[in-house]
């Protein structure tokens, strides 16, 4: 199964990504810590080339902690340049730009040993919906909108934001449309609110989510809903106990599944039960 529900939006998201890589050194994929596999669209590197990139996991308020470490862990020794925010924490830049510095250093080097001066260091924030995007970009620039970098004709509208000490932000991101080529991946990036909900059918999200937190955290769920659900019950009995426990009802006494499932669902979107990663490192 491979799904691209937005063919026309893609090519022309992929055209602008590349207009505006030819104005930047670095590029700044954010990612959501939750799903560190299933949030980034393979389609970047082969869009980005070899552009230096520092890959960030935000979000990670809401991803289990040791799978965060674990993934940042996994990313340096695959030669990347991770990190792990919460986009709406103050200091993010401080976080992002060493990496970004770091990043770019041999490029930069390179350019001197040419004779050529160093300037900033010019990113573009790259990720797939809903990850956060525009939360670390309106947290970096605040007031910091650099005025002179206002680029004439096509882009006009397009600005440069300084971030941090050495760096220049694009006010615009680029996204990314999410791709998955495996149920599992949809469910993932509908667990964490990445995709449209008529994408894939929520009642397999929603018993995924359920079936991953039982397999995982079976006491927080059942606390959580005040149920006593295990991971071989019948689904059926699962959803009524929390229709039950959540009075989630159709009329007279009768379940309301679909109320069940956009409310597992929401539970989970929103880390109302806990903090979880679904793509996980180790099993
Ligand atoms: N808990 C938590 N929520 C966050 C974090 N960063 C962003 N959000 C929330 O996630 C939602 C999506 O954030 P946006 O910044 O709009 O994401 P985006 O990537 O710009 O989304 P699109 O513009 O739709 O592509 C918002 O409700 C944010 O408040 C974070 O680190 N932790
Ligand atoms: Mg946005």
């Amino acid at each position: 199964m491979s799904i691209n529900w937005f063919p026309g939006h893609m090519a022309k998201a992929r055209r602008e990504i590349e207009e505006n890589l030819k104005k930047i050194d670095v590029v700044i994929e954010i990612l959501d810590a939750r799903i560190p596999v299933s949030s980034h669209n393979p389609m970047l590197d082969d869009v980005t080339k070899d552009k230096p990139k520092v890959v960030v996991l935000n979000k990670k308020d809401m991803a289990d902690e040791r799978e965060t470490k674990a993934w940042i862990s996994q990313l340096q020794k695959e030669g990347k340049h991770p990190v792990a925010i919460n986009g709406r924490d103050s200091q993010i830049i401080r976080k992002i730009e060493p990496l970004a510095i770091e990043a770019t250093r041999e490029m930069f080097e390179k350019m001197e040993r040419k004779g050529i001066n160093r300037r900033a260091i010019r990113a573009l924030i790259l990720g797939i919906p809903n990850v956060g995007k525009s939360t670390v970009i309106n947290n970096i620039a605040k007031k910091k909108i650099a005025k002179t970098g206002n680029t004439p004709g096509v882009t006009k509208r397009q600005q440069w934001i300084k971030a941090g000490t050495r760096m220049e932000l694009l006010d615009t991101p680029g996204i990314l449309w999410p791709k998955f080529e495996d149920e599992e991946t949809g469910k993932k990036l509908s667990l964490t609110g990445a995709i449209t909900d008529r994408v894939v059918s929520l009642d397999e999200v929603a018993i995924y989510g359920m079936n991953f937190l039982l397999e995982h955290d079976k006491d927080t769920f059942n606390k959580f809903y005040n149920v006593n659900a295990d991971i071989d019950d019948d689904i059926v009995e699962i959803y009524e106990a929390i229709g039950k426990s959540r009075g989630l009802k159709a009329g007279g006494n009768e379940i309301n599944y679909e109320a069940v499932t956009n409310r597992i669902i929401y539970d989970i979107r929103n880390g109302k039960i806990g903090r979880y990663t679904f793509d996980r490192t180790v099993d």
